[in-house]
């Protein structure tokens, strides 16, 4: 089912050589610039005319009711009201400890610069709809936001016809669980659009805009989509702040023979059932492990639910299994993939887990499989997927902070440093740098640097 890659003996820079699919965002960009420049001049006559467009449906109004949200969650299973209600508690517990002090440094005697971590004002966090419904990914974005002191926060989600046009009831659920109020029922790139510059439409008469509630501008958007969601992130920022690109869901497992082939092969197709366009990699040096997981997940593909999806991500070209000579190389490989999810099933995995240098997250052991981290670990699910892993974290407390310096020198502790700043502002041939602090000694005998 999965294609096979022998890199055994092979002494060549492993990244070129990995399963992955070609993605072009890029192209994706140029299609959904009209209607993110439609949103941003015509507000919410753009965002319905999109809506009818790719969604087939027709909006009313954007913002949930308040009686919406609290209907969803009365009527929510009890079962996974609890299950939802551990999985905040989870991620309440780690993001809480992910907040950040602010430090002052005294750089010298009356000189300090105190890093204050600010949190920004307001955000807008995206649930995906699509081939399955996310309440878990509410909670994802969410939790992080509240922890780091967000006061504005806001939830779009696609409209679902089977609802009333309203989202997936178990994301208002969802929402309804962690306090959310502010909930809009729109989906794809027009949903990015509209929360990077609001529904009221830079170029329509403020007395047109209409008198339902308005989607305000927000100052960061974070949280995965498909690739028309991706790309309306990458178009807006600059505009806002983005988090990291999350695409296509992947796992890769770096497994020796003492690795469970049954395992391996659930856990592989456990992300696959996401998408058709899902990846999942075993990085092994065991041939045996790699034909024993090939048998398994013939009998377990065939069992599970979505097993034509599953199939298709499992022969893509994004997913295969990849031969090494020793864990060591395998280690290389898997820094190459930088996988969203890693799994290491092996002898020592805590040691080989902590010699990882790039991974979205990293799951040790074998009882610690991707999807407790999907729903109940305590970490955050959105994660970099494409590589992204070697540049940027998943999202986090951080994600919704600001560090911004505050300096404070008093009279003696500039004077002290005043001829170096005069010396590097006429290196630079930028006089009246030096100048505005020599301005500040009065007299001749006082003046820094002649
Ligand atoms: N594995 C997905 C997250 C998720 N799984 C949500 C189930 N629900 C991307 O990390
Ligand atoms: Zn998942």
């Amino acid at each position: 089912m999965l294609n096979r890659i022998d890199l055994r003996g092979s002494h060549r820079d492993p990244r070129g050589l990995l399963p992955r699919a070609q993605l072009d965002v890029s192209v994706a960009v140029e299609r959904i610039r009209p209607t993110v420049e439609a949103v941003h001049q015509h507000g919410f006559s753009a965002i319905r005319e999109a809506t009818e467009r790719f969604d087939g449906m027709r909006l009313e109004r954007l913002r949930v009711p308040a009686e919406a949200i609290a209907a969803a969650a009365e009527t929510l299973d009890p079962e996974v009201r609890a299950a939802l209600l551990e999985s905040i508690k989870r991620a309440r517990r780690v993001h809480a400890d992910q907040r950040r002090t602010d430090v002052t440094t005294t750089v010298v005697d009356g000189g300090t610069v105190t890093e204050r971590w600010v949190p920004v004002r307001r955000v807008g966090l995206y649930v995906p709809g699509g081939l399955a419904v996310y309440p878990s990914t509410v909670v994802m974005n969410v939790v992080p936001a509240q922890e780091a002191g967000v006061e504005s926060l806001v939830v779009a989600s696609p409209p679902q016809s089977q609802n009333g046009g309203l989202p997936d009831s178990r994301v208002l659920a969802a929402c309804a669980l962690l306090g959310v109020t502010e909930v809009y029922g729109v989906g794809g790139a027009q949903a990015i659009a509209m929360l990077g510059y609001g529904s009221r439409g830079a170029a329509t008469p403020v007395e047109a805009a209409g008198d339902f509630e308005h989607c305000e501008p927000v100052d960061v958007i974070t949280g995965p989509g498909n690739i028309w969601v991706t790309a309306a992130k990458r178009l807006l920022q600059g505009t806002v702040g983005i988090d990291a690109e999350a695409g296509p869901t992947e796992i890769a497992i770096l497994a020796d023979e003492t690795a469970d082939p049954r395992h391996v092969a659930a856990d592989l197709i456990s992300q696959a059932e996401h998408d058709p366009l899902a990846a999942s990699v075993l990085v092994t040096d065991s041939p045996a492990l790699a034909d024993a997981v090939e048998a398994e997940l013939a009998v377990q593909v065939a069992a599970t639910k979505h097993g034509e999806r599953v199939r298709t991500a499992l022969g893509g070209e994004q997913s295969g299994i990849v031969l090494v000579g020793d864990l060591e190389q395998g280690l290389t490989v898997v820094d190459a993939y930088a996988a969203e999810h890693l799994e290491i099933q092996t002898r020592d995995a805590r040691e080989w887990a902590m010699r990882v240098r790039n991974a979205g997250a990293i799951f040790v052991g074998a009882w610690s499989p991707v999807s407790l981290g999907d729903y109940a670990a305590g970490s955050n699910h959105v994660l970099p997927t494409a590589g992204c892993a070697r540049h940027s974290s998943g999202l986090s407390v951080q994600s919704f902070l600001r560090g911004i310096h505050v300096i404070e020198y008093d009279e003696a502790a500039l004077r002290d440093v005043a001829g170096h700043v005069v010396a590097l502002a006429n290196a630079e041939d930028l006089p009246a740098h030096g100048d505005a602090v020599r301005a500040r000694f009065r007299s001749e005998a006082e003046q820094p640097g002649g």
